[in-house]
Parts: structure tokens; sequence; C-alpha cells
């Protein structure tokens, strides 16, 4: 038996077709239910004990290397069969409907709007870090050790090391192109920011900005106040009007928010507006003097614009979305429902 067993073996290792039909047909002659190895198997059981375990090991190998060479030398026939067929993909079939396309998460395509209206006059983008330090997220942003913005309540501090923090806001990122860049700046920055905020509705422990900084000679807040017409028409239509109001940033001095006439009611009042007639939408001011000479600029010489909003505030607008933690809840049901280009 061990002899028609290592005879069996080398015919395996030696096995040379031309068709899948010679394949099959060494299939049958081994491994059917009256082929070689099968019936090798049936001799098996009358084996001496002594022998058993030897003999067991190698059939079993025998078996295992038939069949792997079958299965080998059949899908190298049917391989070339299909690439006869102009490749191993039917690129004839329809689409299978079960297969759901993905879609751009509302808040990129904000996001990427936001970034298009700005880069066509002339704001570039710049990214950063998201664990910043006091200095870049705080103190140069004129928000001193004693301001409540840093209170435990609002900001995550990292364990490890207390000088550090989850970014609250995307202007840390500009303290660091002003400390290396000389004026003019004209940036833009993106980014995911955290508070310590309980999740509701309205708000949440994350969420995501763009704040913008211009710095130049002879920035003026009329300057500021024509790119944030632009914006407000590019973003929510041409009809779109927009009002500032005086309000206070640690950082900008003079500052103001600023609301678009309402997109919903054009003004007329609804709940959306609460019956104002306006929405808030960002803030905004000139660069306090004392952030710019924190980062090393000539405040005689420079001066600048800059102002944020939150991409989910902007978004919720324009899609009219009205809980904050879809955005974060990735629910399928809610995200197929946006498309961009
Ligand atoms: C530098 C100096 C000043 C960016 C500004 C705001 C006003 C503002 C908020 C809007 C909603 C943040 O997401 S929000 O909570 N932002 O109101 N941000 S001025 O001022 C800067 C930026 C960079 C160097």
């Amino acid at each position: 038996m061990l002899e028609k067993i290592n005879n069996l073996l080398l015919e395996v290792e030696q096995l040379a077709v031309s068709t899948k039909e010679q394949v099959e047909e060494y299939r049958i002659k081994w491994l059917s239910k009256k082929g070689q190895i099968t019936v090798l198997f049936d001799e098996f059981k009358t084996v001496s004990p002594e022998l058993k375990r030897e003999m067991g090991q190698k059939l079993n190998e025998l078996k295992v290397k038939a069949q792997e060479k079958i299965n080998a030398l059949k899908e190298k026939f049917e391989a070339a069969e299909d690439s006869g067929k102009g490749g191993a993909i039917d690129l004839t079939l329809p689409g299978d409907p079960n297969i759901l396309l993905g879609s751009r998460h509302p808040l990129s395509i904000v996001k990427n709007e936001i970034i298009s209206i700005f880069s066509k006059i002339g704001f570039t983008v710049s990214e950063g870090r998201e664990i910043e330090d006091d200095w870049h997220n705080f103190t140069a942003l004129n928000t001193p050790e004693n301001h409540p913005a840093r209170d435990m309540q609002d900001t995550f501090y990292v364990n490890i090391n207390p000088e550090m923090v989850l970014r609250t806001q995307t202007s840390s990122v500009q303290v660091h192109i002003m400390e290396k860049q000389k004026p003019p700046i004209r940036t833009i920055s993106p980014g995911r920011v955290y508070r310590n905020e309980a999740i509701s509705a309205r708000a949440h422990c994350q969420f995501h900005q763009v704040e913008g900084l211009y710095i130049d000679t002879n920035v003026s807040f009329a300057d500021l106040k024509q790119t944030l017409l632009y914006f407000a028409q590019e973003m929510f239509g041409a009809d779109t009007k927009i009002r500032l109001r005086p309000s206070y940033f640690p950082f900008t001095e003079p500052s103001a928010e600023v609301d678009i006439s309402c997109t919903l009611c054009k003004g007329k009042g609804c709940n959306v507006c609460k019956y104002s007639g306006w929405v808030e939408i960002l803030g905004c001011g000139m660069v306090d003097p004392q952030v710019l000479e924190n980062c090393g600029i000539d405040s005689n010489k420079y001066k600048g614009f800059a102002f944020g909003m939150g991409i989910e505030r902007i978004t919720m607008l324009k899609y009219q979305v009205k809980d904050l933690r879809l955005f974060f809840e990735n629910d399928v049901r809610f995200l197929k429902q946006f498309t961009s280009a």
C-alpha cells in the first residue's frame, strides 16, 4: 500500500495537463467515489495497528496534495477562460442596486464650499494641530490666565500635561502662521475644536470652525464688512443681506456679530429666525493690536481683520437641520440625503 501511495504522490507532483477537461478526468481518477485515493482509504481500514499511524499520515498528505493540485489547475484554466472573454470582470453587467453609493458628510460639503468661496478672493487654507499649548490657544490671543474661557468647565485639559489643551478655536493655527510668516497674510483655518459642553440639540463637546485672518497695511473694517457680505451672498444667495451688531471677543477690537437675513422667510419672520427676520452666522472684528504684537507683527505698520464661524451652524441653516447631534451619529438615513459635486 505504501508503494501505491508513493507512486500516486509522484504522479500528483508531476501532473501536467493542457485542458480543464483533463483536470476533471484526474479529479475523477483520484478523488471520486471510486477514485484511486478513495479506494486507498477503504484499504486503510485493514492496515495493521502498528502501521496505521505512518500510513494514515501519508494517505492524508496524498489526499490534500491531490486536492490542492486539482484546485490550482482548475483555477488556472478558469482564469484563462475569463481573460479570453475580455478580463476577469464583466464590464457589461448592470450595477448592483444592493451596493449603496457613499456620499460626502454634510459638514465636509459645507466646509469645502466655504474654502472654495474664500479661495476665490485669495485666502489660503491653513490647518494645524488639535492638541495645542496654552500660548497658541489662549495667551497669544489675549485670553489671560484668569479668563473664564480657560475654566476647566469650558476647556479639555490634557491629563499628562496641564499646559496642553484640546484646542477650543482654530485661531491657534493662525497664531503659528503669524509667528512664522510676514504679512500680507490672508488665510482661513477649518478644523475640529473641543469645548467641555453638555451635549444637546444645540451644543456639542466637539464641533467644527472656520476662522479667517487677513493682515496687511491699510486693512479696514470696511474690507471686513465687504468680505463677509461677499461670503454671505455666495453661501446663501445673492439677495442675502447682512447686519453687524457690536460684540466683544478678547482677540478683536472692535468686535461684531454678524446676522444674515433669514434664509427661510427672507426677513418676513418665521420660527427659524424667531420672528426677527435675522439669524446669526459668525463673529468678527479687527485683530487687537496686542495680538499682532504677541505674534511678532508690528501693529503700527500692520492691521488685520478676523472672523470665525461654526460649520455646524452654517450647515444647519443651509439644510434646515434641527439637531446638531445628527452630524455625529452617522445614521445613513440622515447622511444619504446629502449630495455634492
Ligand atoms: C487671530 C486673531 C483673531 C477670529 C474670530 C470670532 C470672532 C468668533 C466664533 C464663532 C462661532 C467661534 O465657532 S464659534 O463659536 N468666533 O466669533 N472668531 S473673531 O479671530 C481671530 C483669529 C485669529 C490671530
